[in-house]
């Protein structure tokens, strides 16, 4: 089986074609990314059976080659961080929604399986003392042009599966952590500035609520929607990780040795959500577990990830700390 994945540099995505290469002999994998500064190769070194292309999935040619010598595409690409997206919406706009949209015409013309994947964002936000959680049919209300872009490409994939029959799922996951993620997130960047003896950063009071799912977790779920999930529908996958960011930051400064107020609180994100909480009944429906519902375990082993891979993310961290510095965060 000859799958293409897009954006399968990022964090999500190598995390994804490392698993599909260990755990299925008969994919070969073309990984499609334009190598921003959010996609990196060392994270897909040492791969059999991976051809990694440099190309924009905005660029008609280059994306329908890709396709039509494809079984099927797993679409991660994407910019991914609401904060830049509040500096320079722009490519947000061209990768999210024109990348998004010209993947479908590709899929359209050549007749192949399509994974969309998506975010919670696309939800907006819940009240922190809500009991309710995100369902398939929570209505679209997305707050920062980052959720915005892929709010609207989530619709696009709708709209090719209705006019067009394309087979296409999708599935919005909450906030992932584990292995290569760039350093720019929260839990990495708080890891990261832990180990170079830098206080961790805390936006506003830390009471925003994020339901944090092993990037493997995410993976195993994506694998079960393609093999078991209904064309044209949408599944969210989560697993009951909600936590504030205030316990996420206690929790790593206890792994770190650390007391439990060693961190700064900056200035807030505008438009900060308060809470996500997903809502996984139909993604059980189809026989998926998490294989890794322990948070404090998860958080141990990628803190132990970051200290053994110092050279993967070294060489941007001055940088992502130089832009966040303009911010005041
Ligand atoms: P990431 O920023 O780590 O990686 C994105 C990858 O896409 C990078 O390798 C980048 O080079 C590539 N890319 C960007 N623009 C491109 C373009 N025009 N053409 C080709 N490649 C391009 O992101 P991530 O955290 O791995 O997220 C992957 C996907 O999962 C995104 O669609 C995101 O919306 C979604 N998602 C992420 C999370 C999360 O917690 N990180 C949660 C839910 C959903
Ligand atoms: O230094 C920080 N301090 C802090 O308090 C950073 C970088 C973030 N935060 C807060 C903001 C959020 O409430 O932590 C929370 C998580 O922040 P991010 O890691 O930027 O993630 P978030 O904005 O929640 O979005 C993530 O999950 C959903 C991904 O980046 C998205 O791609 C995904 O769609």
């Amino acid at each position: 089986m000859k799958v293409l994945v897009t954006g399968g540099a990022g964090f999500i995505g190598a995390n994804f074609v490392r698993a599909t290469i260990e755990e299925r002999p008969d994919a070969e994998v073309v990984v499609l990314d334009k190598l921003t500064y959010a996609g990196n190769p060392a994270s897909l070194k040492g791969l059999d059976r991976v051809k990694l292309i440099e190309g924009d999935i905005a660029n008609p040619e280059t994306v329908d080659a890709l396709v039509k010598d494809s079984d099927l595409v797993v679409h991660f690409a994407a910019e991914s961080h609401n904060d830049n997206s509040l500096i320079d919406p722009s490519p947000f706009i061209t990768t999210n929604l024109v990348g998004t949209f010209t993947l479908l015409e590709a899929v359209r013309r050549h007749g192949v399986r399509f994974h969309h994947i998506s975010t919670d964002e696309v939800y907006g936000d819940l009240e922190l003392d809500d009991p309710a959680k995100f369902t398939p049919t929570t209505p679209y209300h997305p707050s920062s042009p980052y959720s915005a872009s892929k709010a609207g490409s989530d619709h696009l994939v709708r709209a090719w599966v209705r006019s067009f029959g394309i087979e296409a799922t999708i599935s919005n996951c909450s906030n992932n952590y584990g292995p290569y993620q760039h350093i720019e997130k929260f839990i990495p960047r708080t890891v990261t500035n832990l180990i170079d003896g830098v206080k961790p950063r805390l936006y506003g009071a830390g009471l925003n609520v994020r339901d944090w799912i092993h990037v493997a977790d995410h993976n195993t779920a994506v694998w079960t929607i393609i093999d078991r999930g209904e064309i044209g529908n949408t599944y969210l996958i989560g697993a009951d990780g909600e936590k504030n960011n205030l316990e996420v930051v206690q929790l790593i400064l206890e792994q770190f040795g650390y007391d439990k107020d060693d961190f700064d609180h900056v200035t807030d994100r505008p438009g900060h959500d308060l809470r996500y909480a997903i809502d996984n009944t139909s993604l059980l429906e189809l026989g998926w577990q998490p294989q890794f519902p322990n948070f404090a375990d998860g958080l141990a082993d990628t803190i132990a990830w970051y200290r053994d891979n110092e050279a993967w993310w070294r060489p941007q961290k001055e940088a992502v700390e130089a832009k966040y510095a303009q911010t005041g965060q």
